[in-house]
């Protein structure tokens, strides 16, 4: 019994339904490129979810009364009420049928921090807050090449300097207060993907 327990709290399960990393980092850092790669690995198997394209669905849903409302943010690079994002996460997470996901852009301010924790604390582990550092000079041109094909609504200079300030604003605070707890893994994400991976890929081999 001692041994399951050992390795419960080792593998960080206990009574937690779900394993969580958070991918946190500026627009254009290459969250959703590198989740993509680690869903790939071997061994971990991690579900990936991009709260932003969970948003971005949602607002396409015919019919849906969030509709406006996550366009509106989206555009303005603000955030959406945690409520809509959260539901969304959790309603993810419950048909998958997994047990580990990489939330990526999420949390992205108090506001998503305290929702959060309020419905989901007991239910998910946070094992790690994974940290993609790039400079604002890269992100922005990353997403502007981006946006000559993405159709994102959110790829243009507008918008771009809305999303920046918000990052540093709302979000730097997110990842100072998760480096308090020690859970933030920093990743130098101005390297070119593979390079980024390799680093990215030693910390999953660990979990
Ligand atoms: N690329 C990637 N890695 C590269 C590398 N190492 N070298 C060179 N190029 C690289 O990559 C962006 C582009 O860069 C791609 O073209 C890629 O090929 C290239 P990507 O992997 O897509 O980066 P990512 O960090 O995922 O960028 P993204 O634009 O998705 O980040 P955001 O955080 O801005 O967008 P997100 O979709 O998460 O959110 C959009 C909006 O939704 C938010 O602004 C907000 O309004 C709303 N939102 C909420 O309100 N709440 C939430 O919880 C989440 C989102
Ligand atoms: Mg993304």
């Amino acid at each position: 019994m001692y041994q399951q327990f050992v390795k419960e709290m080792s593998s960080g399960q206990g009574d937690f339904k779900f394993n969580v990393v958070f991918v946190l980092g500026g627009p254009g850092a290459g969250k959703g490129t590198q989740c993509e790669k680690i869903t790939q690995l071997q061994g971990p198997g991690f579900v990936h979810l991009s709260a932003g394209e969970l948003l971005r669905a949602e607002r396409q849903k015919p019919g849906s009364e969030y509709g406006d409302i996550i366009e509106t943010h989206i555009q303005n690079g603000s955030i959406v009420p945690v409520e809509i994002t959260c539901a969304l996460l959790k309603r993810a997470m419950e048909t998958s049928g997994k047990q580990n996901f990489l939330i990526d852009g999420f949390p992205r301010n108090e506001n998503n921090l305290f929702g959060w924790e309020k419905e989901m604390k007991h239910v998910a582990f946070v094992k790690f807050v994974l940290f993609f550092n790039c400079s604002e000079e890269v992100c922005v041109n990353r997403c502007l090449n981006r946006g000559q094909t993405s159709g994102r609504s959110d790829d243009n200079l507008e918008s771009l300097k809305k999303r920046i300030q918000t990052y540093y604003n709302a979000t730097m605070p997110i990842i100072e207060h998760y480096k308090k707890q020690g859970l933030v893994r920093e990743i130098n994400a101005e390297r070119d993907v593979e390079e980024v991976f390799a680093d990215v890929k030693k910390l999953f081999l660990e979990v």
